[in-house]
């Protein structure tokens, strides 16, 4: 990544004002948490993360799906933060009005210290009865040992017995209303959004770039690879987070201490 594309993004964020951070999975690989098109390692691999994050694949086979999202939740539970997620955080130090919007269903940006990332597609800490919607304790660890490796009978919801659900977005399931709108104002209101790590294909989440480049706001993009929000990036910088972010919190503000 040259040095004048980093300087060029430094004097961009040096003058912002209102500040979002747009992340998707690429911001959690280095912390070892798989990309969600290269989520199914393993012995999911014969599975297809968009058939298995579904409505219609928890209703077929609610252990298989659970105890995928079991899996997910312990490898991030033994996954720490990384130098991107710290220097996001870096960021809502210095610019007082930053909001933090991801796609992720990890925990990574709040254990890197931000307050209150705007979840899009919910959280694997916040399961849910899949009937009267009442929010379930998380399990600790997965308490039942998946029987074939994979399989976990989901708890049953406390108040009405029906399964418990993961609480995150699956395809072909509207998103939180309170996110999205939280979301779309902050995309409206900013005068520079930083997309990290995501490949601007899911929709309706890959429009918030859309609509902050379309009110007037700069976009950077911090990818290794082109993705479709190339057009409306005005800087890219090509690499990944945890090496990018905080030389471009370094180049903005100096050494910020430890990264
Ligand atoms: C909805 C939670 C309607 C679950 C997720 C045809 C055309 C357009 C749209 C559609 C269509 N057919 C269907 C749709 C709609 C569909 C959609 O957009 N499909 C796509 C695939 C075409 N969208 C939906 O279904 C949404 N709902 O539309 O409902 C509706 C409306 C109202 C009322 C009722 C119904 C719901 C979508 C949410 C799905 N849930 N996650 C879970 O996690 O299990 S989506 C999931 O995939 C992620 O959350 C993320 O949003 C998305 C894509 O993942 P990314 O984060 O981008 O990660 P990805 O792996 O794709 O890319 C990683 C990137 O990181 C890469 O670019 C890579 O280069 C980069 N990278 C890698 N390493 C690094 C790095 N970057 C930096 N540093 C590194 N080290
Ligand atoms: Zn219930």
């Amino acid at each position: 990544m040259a040095d004048l594309v980093l300087q060029e993004a430094a004097a961009l964020l040096g003058r912002a004002r209102r500040v979002v951070v747009f992340t998707g999975a690429g911001m959690s690989a280095e912390s070892g948490v798989p990309t969600f098109r290269d989520a199914l390692t393993g012995l999911w691999q014969q599975f297809d993360a968009q058939a298995l994050a579904t409505p219609e694949a928890f209703d077929a086979d609610p252990a298989l799906v659970w105890g995928w999202y079991e899996w997910r939740r312990d490898a991030v539970r033994r996954a720490r933060p990384n130098a991107g997620h710290r220097a996001v955080a870096a960021i809502e130090a210095r610019v007082a009005d930053t909001v933090v919007v991801t796609q992720n269903v990890d925990d990574l940006h709040e254990r890197a210290g931000s307050a209150a990332p705007v979840h899009l597609h919910g959280s694997l800490f916040a399961p849910r009865c899949s009937s009267c919607a009442q929010p379930a304790p998380v399990p600790v660890g997965a308490e039942r040992e998946p029987v074939d490796g994979r399989r976990i009978t989901p708890p049953g919801c406390a108040r009405c017995a029906a399964p418990v659900r993961p609480g995150v977005v699956w395809f072909g399931e509207g998103l939180p209303e309170t996110a999205l709108a939280a979301a779309v104002e902050a995309a409206s209101a900013c005068d520079l959004l930083v997309t990290v790590g995501t490949s601007g294909l899911v929709y309706p989440a890959a429009e918030i770039p859309q609509v902050a480049a379309r009110l007037g706001a700069t976009v950077i993009q911090v990818n290794p690879e082109r993705t479709p929000l190339d057009q409306v990036a005005e800087v890219n910088l090509r690499g990944p987070a945890a090496r990018v972010l905080p030389a471009l919190v370094e180049a903005t503000w100096g050494a910020t201490g430890p990264a």
